[in-house]
């Protein structure tokens, strides 16, 4: 039985996630609320390995299928160890991205029918589905400055332009047709107004 709130981050490259997570964080606990942080791929041992295996550049070339696979290995075991387990006792889960991604840069990205994931997403995740989904959104151009200032770019950071414009593509029709979970935050804008609309969305749960 789910007694607590789950709230994902999502969006392409440098928009924001990573940053306002602590924000988000802050707010809750101000709430007097158990919050649980952590990221996808990952959030566990064993998860986290499988995103170094994701993320690293060097190395075997990974199929499209391996890759999809990896990501719902990683989430079940996620879900099962951390997810489930604080959701159950009644504490908010804030995760840095969760399935909407695998829909992106899978489905949108790669180019992997809908229905397949969705067949592993329900297989994996059975009812769970976030509460609450911060997209943030902005040009792919201004995702790529902002990330290319941080360290060196990972195996989805070095895609082609037309990728990330795929996957930005994927997130908005998801948005639209979830308009009731997913909502939208305009990431070209300050980190004080970012987080003022995030504040807002919170307010609403
Ligand atoms: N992946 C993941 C899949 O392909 N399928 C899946 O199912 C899942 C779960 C790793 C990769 O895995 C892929 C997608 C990813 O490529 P990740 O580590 O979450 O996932 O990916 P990243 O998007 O690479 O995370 P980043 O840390 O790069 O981006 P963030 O977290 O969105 O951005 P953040 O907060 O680090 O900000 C970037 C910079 O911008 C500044 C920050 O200070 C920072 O320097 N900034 C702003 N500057 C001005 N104004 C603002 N409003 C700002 N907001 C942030």
């Amino acid at each position: 039985m789910k007694q607590g709130k789950f709230i994902t981050l999502e969006g392409g490259e440098g928009l924001g996630k990573t940053t306002n997570l602590a924000f988000i964080q802050h707010f809750l606990i101000e709430q007097g609320r158990e919050v649980v942080v952590t990221r996808e791929p990952g959030g566990t041992v064993l998860a986290e390995k499988l995103r170094a295996l994701l993320l690293e550049t060097q190395g075997e070339l990974i199929s499209d299928k391996t890759e999809l696979l990896l990501l719902f290995a990683a989430r079940a075991q996620h879900i099962h160890n951390v997810i489930q387990p604080a959701l159950t006792r009644g504490a908010w889960v804030l995760s840095d991205r969760f399935t909407d991604a695998t829909y992106a840069y899978q489905g949108g990205g790669r180019g992997i029918d809908v229905a397949t994931i969705a067949w592993l997403e329900q297989f994996v995740q059975a009812s769970l589905q976030p509460d609450l989904t911060l997209l943030f959104d902005a040009p792919v151009e201004l995702g790529m400055q902002r990330a290319k200032k941080r360290a060196a770019l990972d195996r989805f950071e070095s895609e082609q332009q037309a990728f990330f414009r795929h996957v930005r593509a994927a997130y908005l029709e998801r948005a639209q047709q979830q308009s009731e979970r997913i909502k939208l935050i305009d990431a070209s804008q300050s980190l004080a107004a970012v987080q003022l609309r995030i504040q807002q969305w919170l307010e609403t749960l």
